[in-house]
């Protein structure tokens, strides 16, 4: 498999794709220690009161339901918690920094990249991993103060808070499958609407193994689009490159099914799809499915194509090359996977990066 930011690999029974971002994390610095001695009447000097200086913020990372992959991290290198208050007089702790919290999708597993060391994983909604430490803050001179020492001008400064440059890693399956015959422009729309870089050719059966890419829509929306190797007539029987692809779709929470407009039976390469998914697999026949009529540029001005596609929850009109047509189905498509994400399992609702303007990619 070929994508970009990620690095394709195939386990079991289907195509797996592993999104990967590499990010530096660093804790804020601690406060420096005070020195100060208190002011009393009649007192030229009073004992040491210099606090310690706060303790910086960590970087921790949470996992949230309501991201699905690990796009967010792609836009941005660097993260920093914030930096502590330092000590001041009359016992006065510095303020402690600010924790940068960072939501990751669940099954996010971190590595430190250069130890190569396995820091953690994230499985559960809430789950935490503090990826950087804060800077311990620096004693004051009242910490100082012994018996025999009643004015120490001693301090420490804060410390530095901890540097990592991370690797997050999620391993993912596609949530939508393209389905068409070669030719159809499915490796064309993967390549126009995600990261990956499938080849492309006007020739049949260009693709010979599953690509994977990450949609990523507005407002942190993303989704796992799949494009196979395509699909003829008789496939189920093994011609072509047969259906052994299939089983690569099989978990996907819907299916679209490309039909290019200039064709001359655009219904019958409609059906074909359908018949072959049916033959090879009564499953894969019952995933929810859309039309995409491709190649728009090339057919017949406005809405000049349809199929007759009764069980389709929708047609589009798009065109790989020109764009057209490519939002709403978009839009659509990760509308359709939420839905059928909420039937399988209880989704959070809401933008999982609320009140975190200030880092937000
Ligand atoms: N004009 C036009 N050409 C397109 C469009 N989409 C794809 N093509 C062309 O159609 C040909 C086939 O595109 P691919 O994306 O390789 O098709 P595929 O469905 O991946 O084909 P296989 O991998 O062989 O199954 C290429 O020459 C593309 O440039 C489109 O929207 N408009
Ligand atoms: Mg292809």
């Amino acid at each position: 498999m070929e994508n970009l930011g990620g690095s394709g690999r195939s386990r079991g029974e289907e195509a797996v794709f592993v999104d990967v971002a590499s990010v530096h994390v660093t804790g804020g610095a601690g406060g420096a220690g005070a020195v100060a001695f208190r002011r009393e009447r009649g007192v030229p000097r009073g004992g040491p009161s210099g606090a310690r200086g706060g303790n910086g913020g960590g970087v921790v990372l949470v996992a949230d339901l309501r991201l699905d992959t690990l796009l967010d991290y792609s836009y941005r290198e660097h993260y920093k918690a914030g930096r502590a208050g330092h000590g001041e007089g009359g016992n006065r702790v510095g303020a402690s920094g600010k924790d940068l919290r960072l939501p990751v999708p669940l099954g996010t597993l971190v590595r430190d990249i250069e130890t190569g060391e396995r820091i953690g994983e994230l499985l559960e909604e809430g789950d935490e991993l503090v990826v950087a430490r804060g800077g311990r803050g620096g004693r004051g001179n009242a910490s100082f103060a012994s018996p025999t020492r009643q004015t120490p001008r001693e301090w420490e400064p804060g410390e530095w808070g901890e540097a990592r440059h991370i690797e997050l890693e999620l391993k993912l399956i596609a949530d939508v499958g393209l389905v068409g015959e070669p030719n159809a422009g499915k490796s064309t729309l993967l390549a126009r609407v995600t990261a990956a870089r499938p080849r492309i050719a006007e020739y049949p059966f260009s693709t010979l193994t599953p690509n994977l890419g990450v949609v990523g829509l507005s407002g942190s929306r993303s989704f796992v689009m799949a494009d196979i190797p395509g699909i003829i007539e008789g496939a189920h029987e093994g011609r072509g490159l047969g259906t052994q692809f299939l089983r690569h779709i099989e978990r996907t929470r819907t299916l679209a099914l490309l039909v290019p407009v200039d064709e001359k039976d655009p219904q019958a390469t409609y059906d074909l799809l359908r018949e072959e998914l049916r033959a090879h697999d009564a499953a894969l026949a019952g995933i929810s499915h859309c039309v995409l009529l491709t190649k728009s540029d090339l057919g017949p001005p406005e809405a000049g194509v349809s199929v007759d596609a009764p069980e389709s929850w929708g047609q589009f009109r798009i065109s790989a090359v020109t764009g057209s047509g490519l939002n709403q189905a978009l839009e659509d498509l990760w509308a359709r996977v939420k839905a059928e994400k909420e039937t399988s399992d209880d989704e959070a609702a809401g933008d999982p990066f609320e009140g975190a303007e200030a880092w937000r990619p």
